[in-house]
């Protein structure tokens, strides 16, 4: 019997819409839904890999325990009993001996589970939990737009009208969409005729067909906004009338750009400074005009004010909240609740960076998580107590947090490793206990998207299961249930229903509206409302205006205005180490068919992209004897792995890009060759960070190159049984 099934890919952050083709209970074909609300019939590949993913025989079946010593490779099956039983004694353990915060929880980026997890977390009474993203990831986007306009904001690509100017800020959307759908949303803006300026150290697909590619020199975008914002205030491009009547501080904001002037700038940045000039003119004058930022500008120590530089771009340009510009969205689905209430106060006070770092880690914060550095000093030291135990929900850290050295000896040091994930991956190996994950087709879960604007709601469903597979909020749940904590209400789909039934108090089309009834709907939008601050009689700040002056971080005593700082591995900021590694290095720049570290083991994405490629520009290709193709080492202060050169003259010969994320499923060997060709052997953990924020260096870093001739990798992989695929 064939059914067609209609849910929600969740591959990624997005929310595209996908029919499921099952037949006598098999997934034979996962294609895109051409009704759903944002994707409208499009689907990215790794989204249309779902069912490869699904019965992907090396993926984690049964949960295991250790059978050998730590990383030796060796497993034991056993029955979720078994493994529940061990978990709630580990922390039952360590809460008798240390206190619960010795009880750390992991997560990576946003997926099903991402506020879940925190809620677990302070269910069970601990304030340390944290993941890779967080401080470099997002996070530093959320606060900003919350401290600067009250609310996280997004372009709209929603109702009748089209951005007329999206400024495309440290993002590559056409790959990555941040949100996943946005991607395609960004594609119809092409088409429609949306003008782009792009801010890139590459030359993207978008910045080749940009009206103005700035290529500024990594890490230096604060000076680079800071510039244009020099620009637009004193040729008076800026939005008078919004500005007065809207504005905090723009005085204030007036005085500080006036030490960024277009000629130094242009020292500092590398950008022509007619470049900037001519930037700044262009989305001042188009109207509406949007913004796309990304994570790129959040991978280093100046992070926050970059962000905040950025996104006051729109704002002063007269586009907050009006149809085609930068808009608050429809909030539709609420979050389920974090329960910080949970955590003892006293306890709170401990979350480890609240001291360094208050807006991320602060007992105040609305959502707060640990400082992944102190985090891992807690582990190594016991200062100030120990991290005793680590559970870890969608997280391959050993790839994706930054100094992989440092972070394999320190996972080496924690007394009780648990990880729950779809693969054995190579941060899993190094556990005591391995759980076995549910992927997308197989478990049920609602959300909303874009994240925070909240346009579209979609009910994700679980259409088959295979062997003894969970979903991570299956295993939350169970386990407070076990431990006889409240995780809020009898089953997990109560909290879905929680979430449903604020949407149907909010709109009366939808009353009553619960998990049952969504997965019937599918899907649904909210048209969005513009100038809800004007029906609020003003924006969700303190000042009720955009605070370009903040001040909550003035109350914090921080510097109310954005301003740059020098990154601290450059040319400039590090000559003597720039002698020895003379080259600008960038990691992480996406690819459409990984997320991340996912995606290496399954042959119709791996076939598409077999190597981890870096990024070198002709002219230093030449100098340094390398043609395209060859395996190249990149070098660091604190290591070096091999990619594979992609010789393109997209990239400034000061500069080159490797991939992050990659390991080798088909190496035999237990570590599965994640010191090879793993960026974050490159990147620093080290301070300094950034002083709201604690943000580490992703990118922006010093490296040099030379070639490899050993090509083991690729002999290996031509053997391996993952070339087998299509
Ligand atoms: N296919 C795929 N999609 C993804 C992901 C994935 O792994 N794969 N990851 C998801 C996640 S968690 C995130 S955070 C988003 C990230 O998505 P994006 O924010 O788009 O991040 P990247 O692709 O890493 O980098 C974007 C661009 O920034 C440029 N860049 C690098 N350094 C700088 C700099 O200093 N300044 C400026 N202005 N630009 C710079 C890079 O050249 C790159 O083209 O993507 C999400 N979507
Ligand atoms: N050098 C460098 N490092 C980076 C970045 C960069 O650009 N450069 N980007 C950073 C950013 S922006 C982010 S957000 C982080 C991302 O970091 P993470 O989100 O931690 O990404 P991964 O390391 O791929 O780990 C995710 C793991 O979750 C598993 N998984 C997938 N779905 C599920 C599920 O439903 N349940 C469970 N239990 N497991 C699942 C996957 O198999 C994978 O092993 O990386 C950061 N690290
Ligand atoms: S963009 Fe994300 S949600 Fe859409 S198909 Fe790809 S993985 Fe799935
Ligand atoms: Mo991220």
């Amino acid at each position: 019997m064939t059914k067609k099934i209609k849910t929600a890919c969740r591959a990624c952050h997005g929310g595209c819409g996908a029919i499921v083709t099952v037949e006598d209970d098999r997934v034979v074909k996962v294609e895109p839904d051409p009704n759903a609300p944002l994707s409208k019939g499009r689907m990215c590949p790794k989204g249309l890999a779902a069912a490869d993913v699904l019965y992907d025989p090396h993926r984690l079946k049964y949960p295991l325990k250790r059978a050998g010593e730590r990383g030796e490779g060796r497993w034991e099956r056993i029955s979720w009993d078994e493994a529940y039983n061990t978990i709630i004694g580990e922390i039952e353990k360590i809460k008798r001996e240390h206190g619960i915060e010795s009880v750390g929880l992991v997560q990576g980026t946003g997926r099903h589970h991402f506020n879940h997890m925190p809620r677990f977390a302070h269910t069970l009474g601990t304030p340390n939990w944290f993941e890779p993203g967080t401080a470099q990831c997002y996070f530093p986007r959320i606060l900003n737009f919350n401290i600067t306009y009250g609310k996280p904001l997004v372009v709209d690509y929603f109702g009748e009208t089209n951005p007329e100017c999206i400024l495309v800020w440290g993002t590559n959307p056409l790959v990555t969409g941040a949100d996943g759908e946005i991607q395609f949303l960004v594609r119809d803006a092409i088409s429609k005729g949306s003008k782009f300026i792009v801010v890139d150290p590459r030359k993207t697909e978008l910045a080749e067909r940009a009206e103005v590619w700035l290529q500024v020199r990594p890490g230096t975008d604060a000076a680079l906004a800071l510039g244009m914002l020099n620009v637009i205030i004193n040729e008076e491009l800026y939005d008078k009338e919004f500005v007065e009547k809207w504005v905090h501080g723009f005085e204030a904001l007036r005085e500080r750009v006036q030490d960024y002037p277009p000629d130094c700038v242009a020292d500092i940045t590398w950008v022509p400074p007619e470049e900037i000039v001519r930037a700044a003119r262009l989305y001042a004058s188009s109207s509406p005009a949007a913004l796309e930022v990304g994570c790129a500008i959040e991978h280093n120590p100046n992070c926050f004010d970059i962000v905040r530089a950025v996104s006051f771009l729109p704002g002063l340009c007269g586009n907050f909240d009006i149809p085609g510009g930068y808009i608050e969205g429809s909030d539709i689905l609420p979050d389920i609740e974090n329960r910080l209430e949970y955590i003892e106060p006293e306890v709170a006070k401990k979350r480890l960076g609240g001291g360094d770092f208050p807006f991320l880690s602060g007992a105040d914060m609305p959502f707060p998580s640990a400082h992944i550095p102190a985090a891992f000093e807690a582990i190594r030291t016991g200062k100030p107590y120990p991290l005793k135990a680590l559970l870890l929900f969608g997280n391959n850290g050993l790839m994706s947090f930054a100094d992989s050295n440092k972070t394999f000896e320190t996972l080496q040091k924690v007394d009780f490793l648990c990880c729950m994930d779809l693969y054995m991956t190579p941060t899993a190996e190094l556990c005591d206990i391995v759980l076995p994950a549910a992927s997308s087709l197989e478990l049920d879960a609602v959300f909303s998207v874009p994240y925070f604007a909240n346009y579209a709601v979609l009910a994700q469903k679980k259409i088959t299961r295979l062997y003894e597979r969970k979903s991570d909020e299956e295993v939350f749940f169970e386990l407070c249930e076990r431990m006889g904590l409240d995780y809020g209400g009898e089953r997990l789909h109560d909290v879905f229903d929680w979430q449903l039934r604020a949407v149907g108090e909010k709109y009366d089309e939808y009353k009553g509206l619960d998990f049952e009834r969504m997965c019937e709907l599918s899907y649904f939008a909210i048209p969005p409302e513009y100038r809800q601050y004007e029906k609020r009689g003003g924006l969700r700040t303190p000042t009720g205006k955009m605070e370009v002056w903040s001040t909550v971080l003035e109350e914090r005593g921080y510097d109310p205005l954005p301003k740059f700082i020098e990154p601290p591995e450059t040319p400039y900021s590090a000559p003597e180490t720039y002698k020895d590694y003379p080259l600008i290095l960038l990691t992480g720049g996406r690819v459409p068919f990984f997320f991340h570290t996912e995606g290496r083991g399954v042959p119709s994405l791996r076939g598409k992209a077999p190597y981890p490629r870096v990024e070198i520009h002709p002219q230093t290709a030449a100098a340094y004897g390398i043609a395209d193709g060859d395996w190249v080492y990149i070098e660091s202060p604190r290591g070096r792995i091999t990619q594979k050169a992609l010789v393109t003259d997209g990239i400034d010969p000061r500069v080159v890009n490797c991939q992050h994320g990659w390991w080798y499923p088909e190496a035999e060997t237990p570590d599965h060759g994640w010191r090879e060709s793993n960026a974050n052997i490159l990147t620093s953990a080290d301070p300094p960070y950034d002083s709201v924020l604690g943000t580490y260096q992703l990118r922006a870093l010093l490296c040099r190159i030379y070639k490899n001739d050993d090509i083991s990798i690729e002999a290996r992989f031509e053997k391996s049984e993952i070339m087998k695929g299509d």
